[in-house]
Parts: structure tokens; sequence; C-alpha cells
């Protein structure tokens, strides 16, 4: 180290040390004064290691895991971007004719800064991205708010379209908004990514980080990655972590759809059920999209750390909706089964000790949460519940079921051991989640659940009728 070297390394630890003192001395140890919210995009919570997953690599929701609360049964409302997101920000449920103040608007009347980088609330993939444009993000929300521009679909890299046997690196002529968007994939050639949408969201996050750290006021921070949303793009490393030929798929059974109602199937995937190795690069795009989208969460998170705010915020880690990857043939989102309603999430916070929870919780639950752990009123009429108790005491219940409403008629409800869903006049399904947790089943005809069925019902009806 040189002399200039030195005194800048002084100047910085003294910095550190002002900072710190400035907190302490203004507030108890360990008080929550600001939440970062980090937004993955369709994310199953199966593929990730704290959920189970043996091969996809994420190294660093994995560190945030072992050092919050890991919530086994949490369960989104909407069952795409677009209906899942506006309800967890505005705590109501999709559909319902109520409405309430985003939490960032209720955040900022006490005081808050609050901001936004990338997807928060929906924003079309990849068309916003690919304009740079707000999609339908709620300009209220937010003290500032951020956009990234990139190419997408058009990376510079090797193209496919799985559904079809379209290999290509040229760049014209690729499907970004068309009808078969949802099967490409980009190995892109920027080896670190810094061309792709979630890298430059955690790189303005890190400096969003900076300046709230500088301003020393509490901040709500949203930083909204894409990934793995399609079209899965990332450097070609992150493809090669995850050999197509080694990526393992869920069986297709003959005769599976049969007990399903037709209104509660999901996307048949437009001929990618027949074409096993196709199946076998989605699962492969899709590992390589999360471990990519990981490593940005990591950055952001290093920067917390960096910054010494973590003794201070509250981290949120979750997704809008989950996916189907080809379970009963089925694809992407929309439908009301496991894998889509299920979702990850992760509150690290402190004075929260590490742990797992197999508690039911609502993403519409999430504002509520923030509020009480700001230590600030809640708005009157929300449709969600704190789950502070269950921080700290995961076996604390504060919800007997969840609820997700169909996009179209209807909706589900998760109990801890049953899964009910009913599509207006057009069917049910039934499935005992602990014999059948692939919900291979439908028992909604089989005498012996006629008991549950009749309770599943009747709750049903009621949550819906409390739901509106
Ligand atoms: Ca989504």
């Amino acid at each position: 180290m040189n002399t200039s070297q030195m005194t800048k390394a002084l100047i910085c630890a003294l910095t550190l040390v002002a900072t710190a003192t400035t907190s302490s001395a203004d507030e108890p140890a360990g008080k929550i004064r600001n939440i970062l919210l980090i937004m993955s995009d369709d994310l199953k919570a199966s593929v990730l290691p704290p959920y189970g997953d043996a091969v996809c690599r994420t190294p660093n929701i994995d560190s945030l895991a072992k050092s919050g609360i890991v919530f086994e049964r949490a369960y989104c409302q909407g069952l795409a971007c677009s209906p899942s997101r506006p309800s967890m920000m505005r705590s109501i449920y999709p559909k319902s004719k109520k409405t309430a103040p985003t939490i960032g608007e209720h955040l900022q009347q006490h005081g808050m800064h609050t901001a936004r980088v990338g997807k928060i609330f929906h924003m079309p993939v990849p068309h916003a991205q690919l304009d740079g444009s707000h999609g339908k993000d709620v300009a209220q929300c937010w003290t500032e708010r951020h956009n990234t521009k990139s190419a997408e679909t058009f990376s510079p890299g090797l193209y496919r379209l799985l559904n079809s046997n379209i290999v290509t690196r040229d760049v014209e002529g690729r499907d970004a908004k068309g009808p078969n968007r949802m099967w490409a994939t980009v190995e892109s050639d920027k080896v670190d990514g810094s061309d792709q949408a979630d890298y430059m969201v955690a790189t303005k996050a890190i400096e969003l980080l900076r300046e709230r750290q500088e301003a020393g006021a509490p901040f709500f921070l949203g930083v909204g990655f894409v990934r793995p949303h399609f079209p899965m793009v990332q450097p070609k490393k992150y493809f090669n972590m995850y050999p197509q030929e080694k990526m393992k798929i869920p069986p297709l059974i003959p005769g599976d759809l049969d007990d399903i109602p037709l209104a509660g199937r999901g996307a048949d995937g437009k001929g990618l059920n027949e074409k096993e190795e196709s199946r076998r690069r989605m699962w492969q795009a899709y590992y390589g999209s999360v471990s990519f989208m990981d490593e940005q969460v990591g950055r952001v998170l290093d920067e917390l750390d960096r910054l010494a705010l973590r003794d201070s915020t509250a981290i949120v880690f979750t997704t809008d909706h989950g996916y189907h990857l080809g379970e009963h043939g089925f694809w992407q989102k929309g439908n009301l089964h496991e894998e889509v309603v299920r979702v990850p999430l992760i509150v690290s916070a402190p004075g929260i000790k590490p742990g797992r929870t197999s508690s039911l919780v609502e993403l519409v639950d999430l504002y509520p949460t923030c509020t009480e752990l700001l230590d600030l009123p809640t708005p009157k009429d929300l449709h969600g519940k704190s789950f502070v108790p269950v921080l700290r005491d995961p076996k604390f219940k504060v919800r007997e079921t969840a609820l997700s409403i169909h996009n179209r008629a209807g909706g589900g409800l998760r109990s801890t051991e049953w899964h009910y869903m009913k599509y207006g006049e057009n069917g049910e399904e039934l499935y005992d989640m602990v014999k059948d947790p692939d919900q291979y089943t439908n028992v909604v005809s089989a005498p012996k659940y006629a008991v549950i069925l009749e309770r599943a019902r009747t709750q049903f009806k009621a949550r819906m009728a409390s739901a509106r």
C-alpha cells in the first residue's frame, strides 16, 4: 500500500465508523429502517436448492436463505405477471373491486424514499426491455424509478427456437414478440453478461444503494430482475453449467390429463412435448437463467454488506408466480397447479433468526409484513395479513389456507394437506398433497374424499367472497 492508498483506506474506514455511529446513535441496534425487495420473474420454487433442487447452482440465494427464513409454503394470488404483481404491491386480491395505496405511496407518506429499478409492477418481457419503457408501472409508488434497455432476444450469440429446429447466429428474423417467443434461448456472446437487463438492473441497484447510504434516510428499494422469464438469454457459460443431455425432465404419463378439466389445463408447448432434446434444452436454459439471475442478486447483496446496511435492512426475495417446465406436459403459467401458484419466498432481516417454516403465506401478506417490520402503521382494509409472527416463530400460523385467483373464472385454495381448484361451472380438482404432491390424481370424484371436498368447497366460497 502506498501513501495515497493508505490515506484512501483510512478515510474509508473513518467514514464507515462515522456512519455506524450516526445510525446507532439514532436507532436501537437491529432496528429495521429499510426494505430491499428483490423480485425474480416466473421463478418456480422447486428449482432452487433451498427448495430441494440438487442441480441448480444459486450460491447467493442459498446464502441469503441461510441468513433468513425460507417459506416452504408461499403462494401467489395471480397466475401471471400482470394480476400477481399489482396485487402484491397493493395487498389486494386480483379482480377485487377494492383498491389501496401501493406500498410505495404508503411508505412515502411516512417519510420513506422509495425507488425501483427494473420490473416490479408488470412489464411485458422482452418488449419493455427492448425499448426501456415502464410497462404497467405505477408512477406514484416511487420517489424515483429506473428502467434498463437491452437487446434481449436480439443479443449477439447462438439463438435457438426450441419448438422448431431453428438454430442460428443471425440476429435478424428472431422471434422476440411473436407467438413462439417463449421458446427462444440465446447463448449470448458477451462473457460477463453486462449487456443483459438483469446485469444492468443490479448495476443500477448498487448505485442506488450507495446514494441511499449517503442520504442516510430510510428507503424501500425494489430490484426487479426479469430472468428466468423467457427469452432465456444469458452468457454461454451458464448454459455450459447444465449440459442438456444430463437434464432430467418430468415424465409424460399417458392419460395424465384425463382427470383435469379443460378449464384447468396449462399451455401445451406448441410441439415441444414431442421433442425430448428440446425439453431438456428448456431445462438447461431455465437453470442457466436462474444462475445468471442469482449472480446479479449476489452483486446487490454484496454491496448492501459493503455499505454496512445489512444491520438496518430487511431483505425480501421472491417472484410473481411459478412456472411449468413440462410437468403434465404443461408449459409456462396461467393455471392453478402447484408448479405455478407456489413461489419462493425468503425473508432475511436483523433480529430474525434463520430457519424454515411450513406456515402458509400469500404474496398479498408482504405489504403489511413490511409495514410491521418498519414499525409503521398499516393501511386499513388490505387483504393481506402480516406474517411477522411467523418470522419470530416459524411454527406460528397466520393462515389456514392460501388463495389464488384464476385469470378467467374461479380459483384455487391450498391448505397444508390438500389443494382444491374450481373453474366456475367448468369443473373442479382436488389433490391430496401429502400422498400426491405432484398432483397426478384428481380425487374430486372419490367418495373417500367427500368430506374433505365439502369442507374445501365451503372454505373456498367463503374466501372468494372475502376477496372481492
Ligand atoms: Ca412473470
